[in-house]
């Protein structure tokens, strides 16, 4: 299907006004699209997607204190693991591959395609956006996908014997519960980032970052930085402080909050 954003018109970007007040959030939307179109991005991940922006526009569209206490948690966690791996799936790749990569270099962790639907077009397409991104090496595509994760059923039980099989921390988003229900099985530590504080992964996992993942991962990689010359004793003490459960009932109540103040401004 051709787009009706191409370069002749002058793209999208001419369309959007500049001072249009959504511009953002539309840029968005079409960066999907087009990943859609061009067959990295499957047409469900939209639907991810606009789950994503009702949550976000709860939240504010911005990253909140509860967001930040999660953040630095992961990035103490990621300094102190010894094999962290970097999932990624197509929503990840369209949204955010520049920062994947970079998070990836600052924390020596591979990156690995880790799709729910899975082909092998998919895969490489992704690996390709990576790669286009600055990555040396992908992890999860084709034969390299080899092992499986017990007790999952899905396409996403198959993962790469070096990366996730091996793992001790996994870093994901834009998933569903299942798998992270099984890593944490398998005793490894899940940061996952998810808008919606009341997911099957937000509650499965290690550590939950209720922010949209575009803001997130450049404020980790910033925290990482800030958090490197640290001693492990002190990196430890800041993962052991982190209460996830205590953390989402935060991140629940400030949407109530905010929903309460809205309803008195109108
Ligand atoms: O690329 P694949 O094949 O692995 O497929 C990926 C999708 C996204 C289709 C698949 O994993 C899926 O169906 O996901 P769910 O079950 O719809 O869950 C997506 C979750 O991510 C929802 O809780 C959304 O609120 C949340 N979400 C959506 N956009 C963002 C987000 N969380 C953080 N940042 C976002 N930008």
């Amino acid at each position: 299907m051709d787009s009706p954003y191409d370069s002749e018109k002058g793209g999208i970007s001419s369309l959007v006004p500049e001072n249009h007040p959504r511009r953002e959030s539309l840029l968005l939307r079409e960066r999907l699209t087009e990943s859609m179109r061009e067959g990295s991005v499957v047409p469900q991940g939209l639907i991810a997607h606009g789950r994503g922006e009702c949550f976000d526009y709860l939240l504010g569209e911005r990253t909140n204190d509860f967001a930040m206490k999660s953040i630095d948690a992961s990035a103490a966690l990621l300094l102190i693991s010894s094999h962290p791996v970097i999932s990624v799936n197509g929503n990840m790749a369209a949204l955010t591959a520049r920062e994947l990569v970079k998070l990836s270099k600052e924390i020596k962790a591979p990156l690995e395609v880790n799709l729910f639907y899975r082909n092998h077009e998919r895969e490489v397409k992704i690996e390709r956006t990576l790669k286009e991104a600055g990555a040396e090496e992908v992890l999860g595509v084709g034969n390299d996908a080899s092992a499986t994760i017990p007790e999952l059923f899905s396409e996403r039980r198959r993962v790469s014997p070096r990366g996730i099989l091996v793992a001790d921390t996994v870093f994901l988003a834009m998933e569903d519960g299942d798998r992270t229900e099984a890593l944490t099985r398998m005793g490894k530590k899940v940061i996952a980032v998810d808008l919606n504080p009341l997911s099957r992964t937000s509650l499965k996992a290690s550590i939950t970052i209720v922010d949209n993942v575009i803001r997130v991962v450049p404020l980790l990689i910033k925290r990482i930085e800030e958090l490197k010359g640290k001693g492990k004793d002190e990196l430890v003490q800041i993962v052991n402080s982190f209460d996830n459960r205590k953390n989402l009932r935060e991140a629940l109540q400030f949407m109530s909050e905010r929903l309460n103040q809205l309803a008195l401004s109108l």
